[in-house]
């Protein structure tokens, strides 16, 4: 049995996120979406918020789960028995960055391997800060992200502009 984690930050989940995911259950037995931290980024959305809207987006798919971890990638992986990390690619922006992480968690451990899916092309502009800002600007984020997060969304910037 093949099992595979999906890392990310997820804030929040989007079409291209959840196209990745589904992808990764098609072709791994059981697949674990994991909330990470990356020191980069100011999170708009709390963990458990993330975590909820991701279980909201992914409960069609019967072998994958969500969970959160606040240490590295690796150990998370190593304790879940994951073989596999599996990364989203988008055209040109994500290579060199993910080239690098790769190549951090080969070093960190060796035995756990990083398979990249290309994005599909209809979703390869899309990112989580793109939805934010449409979000912050008040303009709907239907057919960018699962319908529950875009109500999230919603009710996030009118709570915040009242
Ligand atoms: N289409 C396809 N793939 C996409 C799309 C899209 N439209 N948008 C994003 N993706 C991919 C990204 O390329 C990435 O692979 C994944 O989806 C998650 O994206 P984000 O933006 O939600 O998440 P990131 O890139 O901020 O996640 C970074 C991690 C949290 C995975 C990273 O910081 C991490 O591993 N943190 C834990 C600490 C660690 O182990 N660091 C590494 C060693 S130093």
């Amino acid at each position: 049995m093949t099992k595979a984690v999906c890392p990310g930050s997820f804030d929040p989940v989007t079409l291209g996120h959840l196209d990745i995911i589904e992808r990764a259950a098609r072709t791994f037995d059981e697949v674990v979406v994991a909330v990470l931290t990356n020191p980069r980024k100011a999170p708009l959305f709390t963990v458990e918020e993330r975590v909820q809207m991701l279980r909201e987006a992914t409960q069609h798919i019967p072998n994958v789960s969500v969970a959160a971890a606040d240490g590295l990638l690796v150990e998370f992986a190593r304790q879940q028995g994951c073989q596999v990390i599996v990364k989203g690619l988008r055209p040109i922006q994500d290579f060199e960055y993910e080239w690098q992480m790769g190549a951090v968690n080969r070093q960190l451990d060796d035995r756990i391997e990083t398979c990249f899916l290309m994005s599909r092309i209809e979703y390869a502009h899309l990112s989580s800060s793109i939805v934010r800002e449409l979000a912050y600007f008040g303009r709907p984020t239907t057919g960018l992200v699962p319908p529950s997060t875009a109500e999230r969304l919603k009710e996030k910037f009118s709570k915040r502009q009242a």
